[in-house]
Formats: structure tokens, sequence, C-alpha cells
């Protein structure tokens, strides 16, 4: 969630959203990457029947895996991830396994082909609920920096701009090269500091190096 002041929010947008079918005697199938668009119920639609990875199965049995990972809406332009201190990628959020008495309370099972169905149409999936978390302050991170994607993903590159949290390299947070942010624990959940970092990868890419000093002469 992006606050634009203490009372007034914009909703999350952009974050990837991956569509599984759940399988109990084989391996799931990936359907298809999302992004997210607004905010409220979303639909997905997806090829099924004449789709490889149906694999003759008549229904799907559909379930979502977050990947902490975001780009512009319009699907354009670069995206950015999160990595954590020791340069692991922070776990993607699965709904495969249920909510330890139910394994299937977070998925659309025998989702009927040609129609509409909910995956737990009476709840939120959250990928923590505690805001104290590394993974709860770095999706905040890549939310704060997925607006500075929103705006200007038309001029930036096509890639990962990793964000690297908690660092102890930078004290406020440093935008390091075209591609990476390191920002030090405390400051994930500070909305204008991701975006102000990203002001920076967007102008070392703009410059087409990972230096934020520029030779301005001439033939420079
Ligand atoms: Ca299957
Ligand atoms: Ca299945
Ligand atoms: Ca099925």
């Amino acid at each position: 969630m992006y606050s634009t002041s203490a009372s007034c929010y914009v909703d999350a947008v952009g974050h990837l959203v991956e569509l599984w079918d759940k399988d109990r005697a084989s391996v799931d199938e990936l359907i298809g990457t999302w992004v997210t668009s607004s905010s409220g119920m979303q639909c997905a639609t997806f090829e099924w029947e004449d789709a490889d990875y149906s694999r003759g199965e008549s229904d799907p049995d559909v379930y979502l895996v977050y990947r902490n990972e975001a780009k512009s809406t319009s699907g354009r332009g670069g995206t950015v991830s999160a990595r954590d201190g020791e340069q692991n990628l922070y776990p993607a959020t699965t709904w495969r396994d249920g909510d330890g008495v139910n394994p299937d309370v977070y998925a659309a099972v025998e989702c009927t082909s040609g129609r509409e169905c909910d995956i737990f149409p009476n709840g939120l999936l959250l990928p923590t609920d505690d805001p104290t978390t590394p993974l709860a302050q770095v999706i905040m991170a890549v939310d704060s920096a997925q607006k500075t994607l929103q705006t200007y993903s038309t001029v930036m590159d096509d890639s990962t701009v990793m964000i690297e949290f908690p660092s102890t390299d930078c004290p406020r947070a440093c935008a390091v090269s075209r591609t990476l942010i390191k920002v030090p624990a405390g400051l994930a959940v500070d909305g204008d500091r991701l975006t102000h970092e990203m002001g920076h990868v967007l102008q070392t890419q703009q410059f087409g190096q990972d230096d934020l000093h520029q030779d301005c002469t001439w033939g420079g």
C-alpha cells in the first residue's frame, strides 16, 4: 500500500501473480502470470482445453502465487523485484496448500471451463499480516518503487531493478547501478525514499551507465 499522506492511500497495482493448476498425483502446471491492475475483485481469463498446460485435465484447480515483483500496469518496461541482504530472492507466497485444516481452502477446485469461479471469495489473501516482517516491508518497498515504473516505464529499460533489503552498505539507501537499489533496515516502508532511488535508476538508465556522475564535456 502506497501512502501519499497520513490519510490518503493508493491501492497496490502492478503486482505480479501467477495462476497454477494444483494436482495431487503429478507436478502442478503454471497457467500464466498476470499484472494486477486495480483494487478489489479482479478476473483472470485463460485458455484451458486447448492449452498445453491442461494436459488433458477437464477442469483446473486454480491457486495463486505471489512473487514480490511488480511492473507498470501496462505490462511494459521493467520489473522491480526484491532480495535479502544475502542476495537471495524473497520466497514467493503460495496459497497452494491451504490453512492446515483444509488443503484446498485457497484453491478454486474443479473450476468449470467456460464459467467464472472464485478463489477464497469471502476473504483476503495476504503474503503476511505482520507489517514488521522483512517480507512485509520489502513488499511495501516494491510497491513504492512500482509507482515510478507506473509513470516512467515507457522510458526505462526493460530489465529487472532489484531492491536489496535490508542492506548495511549505505545508511540512507542508494542506487548503485541501473538495476540495483540498496535499502537499510527501517527505510523500506519510506515510500519517498524508494521513489527517490528509482529516480537515480531512471537517470543511470537514460545515460546508459551505472555511475550517477556524468561526463558532460563535449564528446564525453
Ligand atoms: Ca493438471
Ligand atoms: Ca488439477
Ligand atoms: Ca481438476
